[in-house]
């Protein structure tokens, strides 16, 4: 399952909002946030760029790394 570390994330308020703006790219299926490790993991259905998901999370107020 591809992982992503994301910075910023402090509450399970944040974790709801990353795990909403992950659920809402197409082609990504089950995401699943950690808080304590800053870190999500997600399926894909088909292949979807870095750009979209940084983007993504950078509309929330985060940042990927
Ligand atoms: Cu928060």
């Amino acid at each position: 399952m591809p992982s992503i570390k994301i910075k910023g994330m402090n509450c399970q308020h944040c974790v709801a909002s990353v795990t909403d703006a992950l659920q809402k790219i197409a082609g990504i299926s089950e995401v699943k946030v950690v808080l304590e490790k800053g870190e999500a993991t997600f399926q894909t259905d088909k292949p979807v760029a870095d750009e979209v998901i940084r983007q993504a999370i950078k509309e929330i107020g985060f940042t990927c790394e």
